[in-house]
């Protein structure tokens, strides 16, 4: 066994007996040539990328187009969060839930053990502290996360607060979750995620993909996270927070859950259309909420993250000018083309793609070969600082008041642009029971409608029917609970166009919403929930088909009843835990429909 070396000991830099004797332990089992403590600085960032571009990890872009920014190409199986590899390992299988794939805690350590077992032989084995929420937060957490990859840890130096910050807000607790991450040989056939929510813990094999190798985001945010709320009393959501400035100068804030790759950098970063004179948007976070109840009976958010790991396809000028703005330096981008003048490139990016590009894999790109120039889940990581129009309050200890909550899907049918919730166990039903068609963002079928439960069925760390029901025990704990919608900026015509034209004139939507949280607008009942009255949406300074408008909002009967008896798996599956309020609220709509 070799033990790191000594010269590494004395760069140790805490005193946290606990600590030390974890990453010692797991020195021991995976068998490094190194151990390095990284501090976050500068300095280290550095000589970090130099050391990835010297073996190939990171590409340089060109200096002068994209200052700072790198490419990585994943191996080409590793490209996507895999949902049949995670895992929560809970000593009762009941625990995990039905929506979980469960694997006992003995069996999962055993397995990956072996796994790790020597897996850094001949590597750096890094040890990267960070601190999820601002520093001096009673909200934050932090995690130590163990990698292999110096990928691994310079997309964690944008997405977190690391290092001495970190270790400072740790001091000697012995309360941090223990992450462990190994890309090992990348075979998928050896690929594993892992959580342990009864230990805070983490191990990951095999990928060195975002969602499952960056485990400060979906492993311990969401899965960890939600498992932590439930204890502790809060809620740990997948969702973007934005603030929204009104001509009076009021700003409300929001939050939105959509799944992955259905919009939430978008919206989180909107710009509203020029009839929206004196409105503003500004971003707290665009994929994760952590909430709590304030002292004032509200509900109040952070975004636990530092940065951005957005979606790059369909990213341009138009949809999202603030993610393109904060793309134009000191990024690193995953799996995307590369022009000859080495700037980067994806389809949506611009109209025409630029000859000469090099696909995500490497290779000559050729019009006619039917494939994407760039992996339509391919991936940018900056950090939040550089957005233009990031909050004031990203960074505030305290979060933000949250004045309504949003959930939304992909349903080319049914779901009209917006719909509010009659009251709060409604809301909680509407989200529970959402559905969404599938993304490239996890590997498996592309557009498929399946019910994404509040856009958490791949990330919730527990029994689902157990999550409703710590959603509906939140509305006791909160004075004012904030009002809760629906929205679909995906439904189509019969002849497959896009009803509604989405991105920035989504504040439109968001005007209303606002108007209803703060009650100035009146609204139409429907037996699904209540929609704006004719006129209640502003529609003006943009040519909006009237009949699109009146397609895109209507509530039809027929694919309701279709919508109500579909949501019959998913109240079988989660039978045993599925709260009564819940299968209260659809008896009560199938009564009415
Ligand atoms: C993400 C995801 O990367 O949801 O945010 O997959
Ligand atoms: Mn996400």
């Amino acid at each position: 066994m070799s033990e790191p070396k000594r010269s590494d000991r004395t760069d140790v830099p805490t005193t946290n007996g606990t600590l030390v004797a974890w990453v010692d332990d797991t020195a021991r089992l995976t068998k490094p040539d190194r151990v390095y403590w990284c501090d976050g600085s500068l300095e280290e960032k550095k000589r970090l990328t130099d050391e990835a571009v010297a073996h190939g990890i990171l590409i340089p872009l060109n200096p002068e187009k994209r200052p700072g920014c790198y490419l990585h190409r994943s191996s080409p199986t590793d490209v996507a969060r895999t949902e049949h590899l995670t895992f929560v390992c809970t000593r009762e299988k009941e625990a995990a839930g039905p929506n979980n794939n469960w694997m006992s805690p003995k069996d999962a350590y055993a397995k990956l053990g072996a796994l790790f077992n020597g897996s850094m032989k001949g590597r750096t084995m890094y040890v990267v502290p960070y601190l999820m929420g601002p520093a001096g937060s009673p909200f934050s957490k932090v995690g130590i996360e163990i990698t292999d990859s110096i990928y691994v840890v310079l997309n964690m130096r944008i997405m977190t607060r690391m290092g001495g910050v970190a270790l400072d807000a740790l001091g000697d607790s012995s309360d941090f979750n223990r992450g462990l991450h190994s890309t090992l040989d990348l075979d998928p056939e050896k690929r594993f995620i892992c959580h342990f929510p009864e230990d805070n813990t983490i191990w990951s094999i095999g990928s060195g993909y975002g969602g499952n190798a960056l485990l400060g985001k979906k492993c311990f945010a969401l899965r960890i996270g939600s498992w932590l709320g439930r204890t502790e009393g809060w809620l740990a959501e997948h969702m973007l927070i934005l603030g929204a400035e009104d001509p009076q100068g009021r700003t409300h804030y929001v939050v939105a859950a959509f799944p992955s790759a259905c919009g939430k950098t978008n919206f989180a970063m909107m710009v509203p259309p020029p009839h929206f004179k004196g409105w503003k948007i500004t971003t707290i976070g665009d994929d994760i909420a952590w909430m709590r109840v304030g002292e004032d009976g509200r509900l109040w958010a952070v975004n636990p993250e530092a940065g951005y790991f957005g979606v790059a396809p369909g990213t341009n000028f138009k949809t999202n000018p603030n993610a393109m703005k904060s793309i134009a330096r000191d990024a690193i981008f995953t799996n995307v083309a590369m022009t000859p003048d080495g700037d980067v490139w994806w389809e949506g990016k611009d109209e025409e793609p630029p000859e000469g590009l090099i696909d995500w894999k490497g290779n000559p790109w050729k019009r006619d070969s039917g494939q994407p120039a760039a992996h339509p889940n391919s991936r940018f990581t900056a950090p939040m600082t550089n957005n233009p129009i990031l909050s004031p309050h990203a960074d505030d200890p305290r979060g933000v008041p949250i004045s309504a909550i949003i959930f939304g899907g992909r349903r080319a049918t049914t779901v009209p642009v917006v719909l509010q919730a009659f009251n709060w166990s409604h809301g909680v039903y509407l989200g529970a029971t959402m559905g969404s068609e599938t993304t490239a963002a996890a590997t498996g079928q592309v557009g498929v409608v399946r019910r994404d439960p509040m856009a958490m069925l791949p990330f919730c760390g527990y029994d689902m029917g157990e999550y409703f029901a710590h959603w509906l025990r939140m509305q006791g704990r909160l004075k004012n609970p904030p009002p809760i919608f629906l929205v679909n900026w995906f439904r189509k015509s019969r002849e497959g166009k896009f009803l509604w034209p989405g991105y920035g004139e989504n504040m439109r939507v968001l005007e209303w919403i606002l108007a209803r949280a703060n009650g100035e607008v009146g609204a139409r009942e429907t037996l699904v929930g209540a929609v704006p009255r004719d006129g209640d949406l502003d529609l003006q300074g943009r040519d909006l088909a009237p009949e699109n408008v009146a397609a895109s909002m209507a509530v039809d009967r027929d694919e309701w009843r279709t919508e109500i008896e579909s949501q019959g798996e998913l109240f079988a599956k989660l039978d045993a835990t599925m709260p009564a309020a819940l299968r209260l609220e659809r008896q009560l709509l199938q009564a009415k429909l």
